[in-house]
């Protein structure tokens, strides 16, 4: 009994839950019935709803290795328009499993039309950019994957085909990063030879990982650019016309999209915020941060125009060929997974390139919690092994700053051999990782000689300020600033001061007071970095003060919760309380 009733609790909640988010994110219109058919403008027939290409139903014995077959109809109109697709309540348990193979809602996914129709995401000035492109470079499309959904797959291939001009594409290429999955083999083969494009479909006998297979297809390219996806991603109207128009004009510009959400659970197309770029946190992590106000102010200028980023997601780009291996292609010697995309961003940038981002080029991309397949060797030896390397090769001192506070990479450093990445730093005369930071990333929250680096303590007690807990999202939510007990080297206790005032921390999250003082206690926050005055502080050095540049008041702890939202302005009148250390730490 008591199992009985356990079982149908959670079958009642998974209901409940799924029942509660979907009345929230369903338009009622999604379910039209009418097929269309139309020539779109680059005279490509385009059938919305029609399914192509369930392997279960076009391909006799196909199936999915886990679960026999895919039982599951497609349905002509399911996700249609970029719409989520509904679970009905009898399926949430085979959808909790189908899930699990891909870490992604696959039932959801193979009901979609590989060929499902999206909307025009761009900015309406952009569908009058880019008409005339006889001149861009011709494009090999390279998709590496490893045990991909059949659909996902697919409909990446299709929705290249269905919405770029076929004049820019030269050919789609798969590299198959040996793939267990019986469909990937045969059954692939054959649907390939019926699509309406060239393609050419490469297979690794042993796991190289995604670096070594974007390679394999990078070498047999035949055009004059080659453009990266990841094997789950949805091309949108434009895409592709907005990202080699960058190429055709600076071919040592590496042009990224903006790349937009396939929710992991509905397959929802979710167009993301435009104001953001890519740069990376202390433990070189890819992070997307806002712009700041003056990079903001020069965007609204023109909304359409690429604008540069310090790196790059790195799946979805696109670069001339010839600079691709000019500058160094991947390091051969990084495995599987992770920091590629880092290592071609310091290299582009420091190597007289750039890395742009083109607002009228949108591509979906399924971003999942977690990783469907194993990294062989662990994640030591492949991504911390790899990020070793950037550090290595990149960035001079501030790779002791990275393996001060990383101990896995710290324990792979000394195994590496980057001699031959060295060398090619030194032939492509590149500029260091300060030059790097300066220029290019102005607003960086690096440690730097000019800079305080430490801990902000306060004298009186054994108080330490203290970041809000990491969310693993890009910003930070509204966090008030908090102090706890000190302990030594932790990085939630480390603070940069920037000449300039600006008190900030990892993941871009600065000191924050009111600058209008009115009733009741000024709390402090920990929020993102704005720039702005309201930002600034002052320390000084006899007086111990920190003090808000604009109204003067001092850094203090509130009386009542000390623990809790510990942090407020107050005039300055000496107490102790209003007196901070700024102890430095050593990072070179
Ligand atoms: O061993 C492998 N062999 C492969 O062929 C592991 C992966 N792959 C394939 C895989 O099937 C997929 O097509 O490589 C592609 C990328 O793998 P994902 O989808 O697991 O990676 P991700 O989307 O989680 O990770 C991002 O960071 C990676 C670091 O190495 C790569 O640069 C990915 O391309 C990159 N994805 C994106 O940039 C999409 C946007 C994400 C953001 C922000
Ligand atoms: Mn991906």
């Amino acid at each position: 009994l008591p199992v009985t009733l356990f079982s149908l609790t959670v079958i009642f909640l998974l209901i409940w839950r799924f029942r509660s988010k979907n009345n929230e994110i369903h338009p009622k219109h999604i379910f039209r019935e009418n097929q269309e058919e139309y020539v779109d403008k680059n005279g490509i027939k385009v059938v919305i709803g029609h399914y192509v290409g369930n392997p279960a139903r076009t391909i006799p014995n196909a199936s999915y290795d886990m679960l026999n077959e895919n039982k599951f109809d497609p349905q002509p109109n399911a996700g249609r328009n970029g719409n989520p697709v509904m679970t009905e309540p009898k399926d949430l348990l085979v959808m909790q499993q189908l899930f699990q193979i891909n870490r992604f809602n696959l039932l959801a996914s193979d009901k979609i039309p590989l060929n499902r129709s999206l909307p025009d995401f761009r900015r309406k000035r952009c569908s009058l950019l880019y008409k005339d492109y006889t001149s861009y470079p011709k494009a090999s499309i390279i998709i590496v994957f490893h045990n991909e959904a059949w659909s996902t797959l697919l409909r990446t291939v299709w929705s290249v085909i269905n919405r770029s001009p076929k004049e820019l594409v030269e050919e789609i290429i798969l590299v198959d990063d040996a793939s267990e999955r019986e469909f990937l083999r045969k059954p692939l083969e054959d649907y390939l030879l019926t699509l309406p494009v060239k393609t050419k479909l490469i297979r690794s006998k042993s796991r190289i990982g995604l670096i070594k297979a974007r390679l394999k297809g990078a070498a047999i390219a035949s055009g004059d650019a080659l453009t990266f996806l990841d094997a789950h991603c949805e091309c949108t109207i434009g895409w592709l016309e907005a990202l080699l128009s960058v190429i055709k004009n600076n071919r040592k510009t590496v042009a990224c999209p903006v790349i937009d959400i396939i929710h992991d659970d509905s397959f929802a197309y979710i167009k993301s915020f435009e104001l953001h770029w890519g740069a990376f946190n202390w433990n070189l992590q890819f992070r997307w941060y806002t712009l700041g106000g003056r990079e903001l102010k020069q965007r609204k200028l023109d909304a359409t125009k690429p604008f540069p980023s310090p790196t790059m997601a790195g799946g979805l780009f696109a670069i001339d060929k010839r600079y691709f291996f000019e500058i160094g292609s991947y390091d051969e010697n990084m495995n599987v997974w992770g920091g590629e995309n880092l290592e071609m961003s310091f290299r582009v940038w420091q190597c007289g390139g750039r890395i742009e981002i083109a607002p009228c080029s949108h591509v979906g991309h399924i971003f999942r919690k977690s990783s469907p397949y194993s990294f062989p060797g662990g994640i030591t030896k492949t991504l911390f092994a790899n990020l070793a390397r950037v550090a290595l090769v990149w960035m001079d001192q501030w790779s002791n700053f990275y393996f001060k506070f990383n101990e896995q990479a710290r324990l792979m450093k000394d195994d590496q051999n980057v001699t031959a990445r060295l060398q090619l730093r030194e032939r492509l005369k590149c500029q260091n990782f300060e030059w790097y930071l300066d220029n290019v990333w102005p607003q960086h929250f690096f440690p730097k000689t000019n800079r305080f680096f430490g801990r902000i303590r306060n004298i009186d007690e054994d108080l330490c300020l203290l970041r809000p807990e990491r969310k693993g999202l890009s910003n930070q939510p509204m966090g008030l600033a908090t102090i706890d007990k000190c302990l030594s080297g932790i990085t939630e206790e480390m603070f940069v001061m920037t000449s300039e005032g600006f008190i900030m921390t990892d993941d871009s999250i600065c000191l924050d007071a009111p600058e209008k003082t009115g009733l009741g206690p000024l709390k402090v926050r920990i929020i993102a970095c704005s720039g702005y005055s309201r930002q600034k502080w002052e320390y000084n050095k006899h007086t111990k003060e920190l003090r808000h540049s604009t109204n003067q008041k001092c850094l203090d702890i509130s009386v009542s919760k000390k623990m809790q939202d510990g942090l407020i302005i107050t005039n300055c009148d000496g107490r102790n309380s209003q007196k901070w250390s700024m102890e430095s730490v050593e990072w070179k």
